[in-house]
């Protein structure tokens, strides 16, 4: 495959000085849960994450913890390699029992509690887990509702630890830590499966390149089933040693208050999560943090001058997807370019596909593949590189400005939508023929989801009742916000519908 060289200088403008490429280890530690438990070993006392529910919780109440939820899910008869669902809000129960997971060798595949009955049965269709955990009250009818034969248990699992004594931290890094739902053009979610080696691997690199060590402290109010919340949030602060406070829900106000009550030093926020938090009269409080990031969607460069002008604080902006966990941000220590994602990252590396620029990657933080879908494996690797469906160009210091996107996807307040699960969807309305669904420009969301509906002869389709219909079926992020009754889709020649002319 024809492929264009990054320009120099890659990913060692990360490094900290004295430390040269050769000298970078990504697997350190052997997996995650090696390295966290090995922590909480070494400083047992040390606060590791506060929860408003829990207060500061140390390293060894998370060794305790995780380790007698992973003996009761043994008890469970879960087993390695197996399944679990795992939903709820962010704090210390949601963690303790991800970690057990993992330290069990079980498979979290993280669930949005907003997800409708319909998605989470197409998720468990296709996960077959053997366990759900959630306390969250919806979630737990919903998940009755969509597989009535799941078992769906508590987070704290009885609280007591039972059953028999059983190995745990046994797992090895290629085995499967974390399958993460991501669409794609195929409307069905389809598991990217990464491994404990590329969770370890993908943390690793941005303690390099963020400098992140036990001293940091991370306000983290990002959900916990993403991989922006998940793999870098809370993965990053176990793997440094360092702490976090967990926010349950995003607040701009509670982030502030945050901030100040326990001297915290970083934050990591989707784009529309700054444009709340440049809103409040305290704005000038992210002053005090030494880093701060943003990613998930593009920030707008008028913002990231805006974010400077209030707080001082140049947002180091960073790029990342499910499959690959983080894969640029600007440097640290460096010149940080607002419009850009920056270097490729510690380890990471990146290049341009000749012809169509889109950005391709390989590296030790790249997923292995697809869960049971040889068919989207074939078409997402090539050569032993991964298509990242976004289109790029880099400058001559290697920076990379992300200029558009090779697949249909929506970003909406950070939240991916792919067109063709929404459309098929919104097809299945009486009365609609046919349907097209696009992201316009937002300022508040970076993109809205809009819907162009042809209705067939002589039906009449309720706007309002579409909605409903597709707020029954899809998380309140994928149903489009807009409705534009059209007598036709415009199509090219060979039939094929020009999104670019829908706005
Ligand atoms: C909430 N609503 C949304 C969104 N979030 N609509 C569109 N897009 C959204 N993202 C709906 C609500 O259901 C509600 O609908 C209405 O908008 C107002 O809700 P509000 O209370 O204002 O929203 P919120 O609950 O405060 O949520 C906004 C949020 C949230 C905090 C920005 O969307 C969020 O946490 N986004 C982060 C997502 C994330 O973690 N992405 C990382 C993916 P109604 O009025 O009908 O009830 S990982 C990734 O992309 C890669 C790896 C990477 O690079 O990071
Ligand atoms: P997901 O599939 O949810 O992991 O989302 C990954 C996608 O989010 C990437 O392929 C990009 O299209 C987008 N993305 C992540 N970070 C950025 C960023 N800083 N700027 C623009 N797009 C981003």
């Amino acid at each position: 495959m024809a492929t264009m060289d990054v320009p120099e200088p890659p990913w060692s403008l990360h490094l900290p000085e004295g430390q040269e490429p050769g000298d970078l280890d990504l697997t350190t530690g052997g997996t995650l849960v090696h390295r966290w438990v090995d922590l909480w070993a070494r400083r047992p006392e040390r606060e590791v994450l506060h929860d408003p529910d829990r207060g500061w919780i140390t390293g060894e109440v998370l060794e305790r913890e995780s380790g007698d939820k992973a003996r009761s899910l043994a008890a469970m008869g879960v087993g390695s390699g197996e399944r679990v669902l795992l939903g709820g809000s962010a704090g210390v129960d949601l963690v303790t029992a991800h970690v057990a997971c993992l330290r069990l060798g079980a498979v979290v595949v993280p669930t949005n509690p907003a997800y409708r009955e319909a998605e989470l049965a197409h998720l468990i269709g296709d996960a077959e887990p053997v366990l759900a955990l959630t306390d969250d009250p919806r979630t737990v009818a919903r998940f009755g509702a969509a597989a009535p034969s799941l078992r769906v248990e508590p987070l704290h699992l009885g609280g007591e630890p039972h059953g028999p004594a059983v190995e745990l931290d046994a797992v090895g890094p290629g085995s499967p830590a974390l399958i993460g739902y991501t669409s794609g053009t195929t409307g069905r979610p389809k598991g990217a499966v990464l491994s404990h080696g590329n969770l370890l691997a993908g943390v690793n690199s941005l303690r390099v390149a963020w400098r992140w060590t036990s001293e940091d402290r991370l306000v983290l109010a990002l959900p916990l089933f993403h991989m922006h919340g998940l793999g870098v949030g809370l993965h990053g602060t176990l793997a440094a040693g360092a702490s976090a406070v967990l926010l349950p829900r995003f607040d701009p106000e509670a982030v502030l208050d945050a901030v100040a009550a326990h001297e915290a030093t970083m934050f990591f926020g989707v784009p529309t999560m700054y444009n709340r938090l440049v809103e409040s009269a305290r704005a000038g409080l992210l002053g005090r943090l030494r880093l701060v990031v943003s990613g998930s969607a593009p920030l707008p460069a008028a913002m990231h001058r805006r974010i400077e002008e209030l707080t001082g604080q140049r947002v180091v902006e960073r790029y990342g997807m499910t499959e690959t966990i983080m894969l640029a941000s600007n440097p640290v220590d460096g010149d940080r370019r607002a419009g850009t994602v920056g270097v490729a990252l510690p380890g990471v590396d990146l290049r341009l596909e000749e012809g169509t620029d889109e950005v391709l990657v390989r590296g030790p933080n790249v997923f292995g593949g697809y869960w049971r879908r040889p068919d989207a494996d074939a078409e997402a690797f090539e050569s032993g590189w991964f298509r990242t469906g976004d289109v790029g160009s880099f400058d001559e210091n290697g920076y990379l400005t992300l200029v558009g996107r090779a697949k249909e996807l929506i970003i909406t307040g950070g939240y991916n939508v792919y067109p063709r699960e929404v459309e098929d969807v919104l097809r299945s309305f009486p009365g609609v023929s046919e349907v097209a669904v696009v992201g316009i420009p937002s300022e508040e969301w970076g993109e809205e989801v809009c819907a162009h509906i042809v209705t067939e002869a002589g039906a009449h389709v309720d706007h309002g009742e579409l909605r409903e219909y597709a707020a029954a079926r899809l998380a309140p992020y994928k149903v489009p916000r807009h409705y534009r009754p059209t007598e036709a889709l415009p199509r090219n020649a060979l039939g094929k519908i020009q999104k670019h002319r829908l706005t």
